[in-house]
């Protein structure tokens, strides 16, 4: 069990019950030439938190404990991609359109892939996502339920579009989800200071955050004892797809 300093209370958790998910990560949102810059975007704050997020995933992977990686994109045929995501608004590039990384959000493409200092290693979980939240017409939910996850812990981003999308409907599901405030970033920082705001309020009415000091010095006390050797149907399931588009 460890334990660390949270709003709006402390979080406590157990490592081999807990995943780190790192949502949308991918180059369409943080390198210059992608979907954010195209709607008009600076991707600058978002790389800065990149550091902070590279230290929590080499303690947490060094700990031995399970990783989620989502990655926004579509089919290549767009099947999935409703009119009305496609069509709203005046971006520079619309979603499928040819830039300069490939087509904008579409799987396979090289802008949809993870950024290389935060890329999956094989057997972590990656998760491609049609809509802003992790759960909407995904696997999520199964591919946690193998691994006998309860708890989650949030980086990535953007801070109040698919991150909180993704907390809300994990809170929805049942899981103590933590968000790292220096772990995530927006494009509008009010909008970021907002959701850290909204998350913890009202005794955590979506779950809890701290820092990501906070969460290395917890995991540096629970050592690694905290995890737990995975039965092997756990491992057979755990051998996922790696980088590799669906
Ligand atoms: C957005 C995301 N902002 N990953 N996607 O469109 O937050």
């Amino acid at each position: 069990m460890s334990t660390l300093a949270a709003q709006p209370f402390d979080f406590v958790f157990e490592l081999p019950h807990t995943a780190l998910v790192l949502i949308d990560m991918q180059r369409d949102f943080v390198e210059p030439g992608g979907f954010g810059e195209s709607l008009g975007n600076r991707v600058e704050p978002l790389q800065a938190i990149v550091p902070a997020c590279q230290a929590v995933l080499h303690a947490w992977r060094a700990l031995g404990g399970c990783v989620l990686h989502t990655r926004e994109s579509h089919a290549p045929d767009l099947s999935d991609c409703p009119p009305a995501k496609r069509l709203r608004g005046a971006p520079s590039l619309r979603i499928g359109d040819a830039g300069p990384m490939g087509r904008v959000l579409v799987r396979g493409e090289p802008g949809n892939q993870i950024i290389d200092a935060l890329a999956p290693l094989p057997g972590e979980i990656v998760i491609d996502k049609p809509g802003k939240g992790m759960f909407y017409a995904t696997d999520a939910q199964v591919q946690l339920q193998q691994r006998g996850i309860t708890h989650l812990v949030f980086m990535g981003v953007t801070t109040e579009v698919c991150v909180q999308t993704s907390m809300r409907e994990a809170n929805d599901r049942g899981y103590d989800a933590l968000l790292l405030a220096d772990c995530t970033e927006s494009y509008f920082p009010a909008f970021k200071a907002a959701t850290l705001e909204m998350v913890s309020a009202q005794g955590g009415i979506v779950g809890w955050v701290a820092s990501s000091t906070a969460l290395l010095q917890a995991l540096a006390s629970a050592g690694p004892a905290a995890s737990a050797p995975a039965p092997q149907s756990v491992l057979a399931a755990a051998a996922g797809p790696g980088q590799a588009p669906r």
